[in-house]
């Protein structure tokens, strides 16, 4: 059974908004068509060192690939764009963040999920209102509303280009 998948696309280097469209035709090629598209967000960088301002998206995906799968093609896409690991939380061209694998839970050294920061960051939570508004959350069985409204997260998200 085909099982839907919700990632997070962002990188705050280079040239932003080519990168997310790139990584976009990568992963429909692996994942086929992108079932769900928020609009793309211009938000301002969380935790870290970094200053420069991300563009992220939310995609979602119905694929037959298992997570360990999923978190190869997503590797393997990020390396193909750029992405350097120098800093934790540190500036790059593109960072794909698995946020669900339907409703099960993956607790390995090198895959979470449900992706474990999701309720912190306003940046994952704008783009999950958008797409997935009434969806809830397998561990925190809340929806997306709600983990929003209890997010005390500061950083400015604002829209960058309306999927609309
Ligand atoms: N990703 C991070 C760290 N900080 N800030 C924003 N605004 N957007 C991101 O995608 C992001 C971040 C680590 O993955
Ligand atoms: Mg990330
Ligand atoms: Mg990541």
């Amino acid at each position: 059974m085909k099982d839907y998948i919700v990632l997070l696309l962002g990188g705050n280097l280079g040239e932003r908004e080519a990168l997310l469209e790139q990584a976009k035709v990568q992963l429909i090629n692996y994942l086929g068509d992108v079932v769900l598209s928020s609009s793309i967000y211009e938000t301002e960088a969380w935790g870290g060192i970094s200053t420069k301002d991300y563009l992220n998206q939310v995609l979602v995906f119905n694929a037959l690939v298992s997570p360990n799968e999923l978190l190869e093609i997503v590797l393997g896409i990020e390396e193909l764009l750029g992405r350097e690991r120098i800093h934790v939380w540190g500036d790059r061209t593109m960072d794909i963040d698995i946020l669900y694998y339907a409703d099960q839970s993956v607790d390995q050294m090198d895959l979470v999920i449900p992706h474990p920061r999701i309720k912190e960051r306003k940046f994952v939570l704008i783009p999950l209102v958008e797409v997935l508004p009434t969806f809830i959350h397998p561990v925190y069985k809340k929806n997306h509303h709600e983990l929003l409204a209890n997010c005390d997260d500061s950083c400015d998200v604002k829209i960058f280009k309306s999927v609309k």
